[in-house]
């Protein structure tokens, strides 16, 4: 079908895209600018001056810019392989004064284990160098594990001040209904680690402190509401994608219910035959692959503030839902013609993106503006 068929189609049809699978794409309601080449970019934050910080999977932390990349030295080793290496980055929300940067890896642990951590080090620019000082260790999975999957490892800074982090089930199902593991939780820290005395599960001690929710497969975005809201997705299995909103103590029910099933075939009840599990808010089949999540609030797109977007890897699309109250709803899905694995805010109003990339080939860094 040809663009201009299209866009008939389109205006007949008022809404494309929108529902859950089989409708065609939308057209781009945005520009599209390339901005630069990165290798296996994961995940970026902005600078208060507008510089990027942006973490490449093999173990690298660059600031970008004005076109120019620099590598910031002091990064920890990481355990590069399947889906794990370097994660996320964030700034403590008092960066301007206390320097703080966070960021989320895969380290390796006895024999052949592995388990996500999060660090945070002062972030220091001197004349033509940039590096992490001081750098400590404050989270860890636990208890490692085998296999390179389902770190999950994205992070937040709160309205509250604290500290949110995602932690997948590593690909080992029962550790997120365990209160003995962290895996397959989200996660709530003071800003050096420690947990906070008004944490739902704090009266349990050792890792059951730190759980502000349970039941979580692969949570790959959190993000905070303009009301203080918390919300996370995650992958599914085969089927059930979740856009969850997070309820302090909630269990989210995997591996014991999903809108998916195991990939061997295996059924997995659906959420509607287990109430006591929160149910997603949006459940995705055929699936999107969700990665990164941003609660848009810019100037760029007016109509767009509130919405959520989430990068999609299989789906080669950035997804924008519309929250109404407790509800939410696809809205629309646009095609970018590759993976997409990191969405974000720029301090411009636009939407800047990362594409995943490969050993083979750069993920670009995109900006989204306003059609010129
Ligand atoms: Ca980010
Ligand atoms: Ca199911």
């Amino acid at each position: 079908m040809s663009r201009a068929m299209i866009t008939i189609a389109c205006v007949l049809l008022v809404a494309c895209g929108g529902s859950q699978g089989g409708t065609l794409p939308d057209l781009l309601p945005f520009g599209v600018t390339p901005v630069a080449d990165f290798d296996e970019p994961w995940a970026m934050t902005f600078l208060p001056d507008g510089a990027l910080l942006i973490t490449e999977k093999r173990g690298e932390l660059l600031l970008f810019r004005d076109g120019k990349t620099q590598r910031v030295s002091g990064i920890p080793a990481v355990a590069y392989g399947g889906q794990g290496g370097l994660g996320d980055v964030i700034l403590h929300p008092r960066f301007a004064d206390n320097g703080y940067v966070y960021l989320s890896f895969a380290e390796p642990g006895e024999g052949r284990t592995r388990g996500a951590a999060v660090a945070r080090a002062q972030l220091v620019r001197g004349a033509g160098s940039v590096a992490l000082e001081g750098l400590q260790v404050i989270w860890r999975q636990v208890p490692k594990v085998s296999g390179s999957g389902h770190f999950g490892h994205r992070l937040a800074f709160g309205p509250d001040g604290h500290l949110w982090v995602t932690s997948g089930e590593r690909q080992k199902f029962t550790p997120a209904q365990d209160m003995q593991s962290n895996l397959g939780k989200v996660l709530r820290l003071r800003d050096d680690g420690s947990v906070p005395a008004d944490n739902p599960f704090a009266s349990q001690g050792g890792v059951a402190a730190q759980i502000w929710s349970l039941g979580h497969r692969n949570p790959l975005g959190i993000a905070f509401d303009a009301q203080g809201r918390v919300w996370t997705q995650e992958m599914g299995p085969r089927g059930g994608d979740e856009l969850n909103l997070i309820e302090r103590g909630g269990n989210y029910g995997y591996p014991l219910v999903s809108n998916g099933d195991h990939y061997d075939g295996r059924v997995i009840p659906d959420h509607d035959t287990q109430p006591q599990f929160k149910a997603p808010k949006v459940s995705w089949t055929p699936v999107i692959a969700p990665a990164g999540l941003l609660i848009y609030s810019g100037n760029e797109f007016p109509d767009w503030q509130s919405d959520v977007f989430i990068g999609g890897l299989a789906s080669q699309a950035l997804i924008r839902v519309e929250i109404t109250g407790e509800t939410a709803r696809e809205a629309a899905r646009y095609d970018m013609g590759e993976r997409i694995r990191e969405v974000e805010q720029g301090p411009d109003g636009a939407i800047w993106i990362l594409e995943d990339g490969d050993r083979r080939r750069a993920g670009r860094l995109l900006r989204l503006g306003k059609r010129s």
